[in-house]
């Protein structure tokens, strides 16, 4: 019998600056599955082109997404850590999957809604599609578990759709992936509008932490948090700038809510802000003199990418091809 792994899949666009609510969905969950399954960690720049992006910059944030992976403990000698573009096999079987996909399906995301609503003068069919391309990212390594934060759950869905629809026209091809979502840490709001979720392409900065952050921008950042006009410390959805500050300093501290609730019960506003701040500041300091240390190194992160994007491509041609043939493709003669 063989003890094969299961493939893990995830991936994070390269816009904005990486930020604690990307950690807590995604990059510490990561960490914390990587040893147990066979993982590829994407910096998914393909997507990131639906919004408008400045060309250097986009070139600089892959390589700064790639330290920062490897900064929060990714190892790239045991995963595959790849650019998305350099295996093009996934614009390849997204065209595939778009012919199975339908307009309906796609026009009900609320991420398309949202982000139509953001950048409205740039509605592209790029945006449009941008869940068919990451079903194509899950599809194409057979992945069978995929961490996100709870904003990605309905493209999930549609990745499992796709891949039972292919699966019943032609015959089983992919694993229907499922989705791993954190019990905590899925949704982390923004600091200043915390009704709506904390994101690292957010125009106003004083929104989310950045990972890289210096340590009294961070302590900055949580004073000037908007909480509400009450005094004691509870933790209260319906009170969503608290709780979500409670919600950081029990990620941070590796505590439940109890733990943390009890901890500040009878205390002020101002104290958990400044506890918070301090805790923060602690937690990301080793992963920002790490990044410091890896960002110098290009020819070692020049390196990961190779490897990486030798490794993903191999997987990915394998299916791709499988993929041509049942769907009745001519395959170039030898
Ligand atoms: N606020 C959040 N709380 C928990 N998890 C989150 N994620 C994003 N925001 C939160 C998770 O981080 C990963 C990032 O994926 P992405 O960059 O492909 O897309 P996104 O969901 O659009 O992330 P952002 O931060 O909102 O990016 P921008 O502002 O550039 O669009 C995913 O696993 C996501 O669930």
């Amino acid at each position: 019998m063989t003890n094969k792994k299961k493939i893990l899949l995830s991936g994070i666009q390269p816009s904005g600056q990486l930020c604690i609510g990307n950690y807590a969905g995604a990059l510490k969950n990561w960490v914390n599955l990587q040893e147990e399954y066979d993982s590829i960690f994407l910096i998914v720049d393909l997507h990131a082109l639906t919004v408008k992006q400045i060309p250097s910059e986009l070139r600089n944030r892959c390589l700064s997404f790639l330290a920062q992976y490897i900064a929060c403990g990714i190892n790239p000698d045991k995963n595959t850590i790849v650019i998305q573009s350099h295996v093009p096999e996934h614009a390849e079987l997204a065209w595939v999957l778009n012919t199975i996909t339908s307009f309906g399906e796609l026009s009900r995301m609320t991420q398309f809604k949202d982000k139509s609503k953001k950048h409205s003068n740039n509605i592209n069919v790029g945006l449009f599609t941008y869940p068919v391309l990451m079903a194509s990212d899950i599809l194409i390594y057979q992945a069978d578990m995929v961490p996100v934060g709870a904003d990605q759950k309905q493209h999930l869905e549609l990745a499992r759709d796709l891949a039972g629809r292919f699966n019943h026209n032609y015959s089983d091809t992919f694993p229907i992936p499922e989705p791993f979502i954190p019990k905590s840490g899925a949704r982390i709001m923004s600091l200043q509008e915390p009704e709506k979720k904390m994101s690292k392409s957010d125009e106003n900065v004083n929104n989310y932490i950045a990972l890289l952050d210096a340590p009294d921008v961070i302590i900055k950042k949580i004073k000037r948090a908007v909480t509400d006009s009450n005094t004691d410390i509870v933790y209260d959805e319906k009170r969503p700038g608290l709780a979500n500050l409670l919600t950081l300093y029990t990620i941070l501290t590796n505590t439940t809510i109890d733990e943390t609730v009890g901890h500040f019960k009878g205390k002020m506003y101002s104290q958990l802000k400044s506890e918070l701040g301090e805790v923060c500041v602690e937690y990301l300091k080793p992963m920002q003199s790490e990044y410091n240390r890896i960002i110098q190194d290009k020819v070692y992160l020049n390196e990961i990418l190779k490897v990486g994007a030798e490794k993903a491509r191999y997987k990915a041609r394998r299916t791709l091809s499988k993929v041509y043939r049942k769907i009745g493709l001519v395959p170039l003669p030898r």
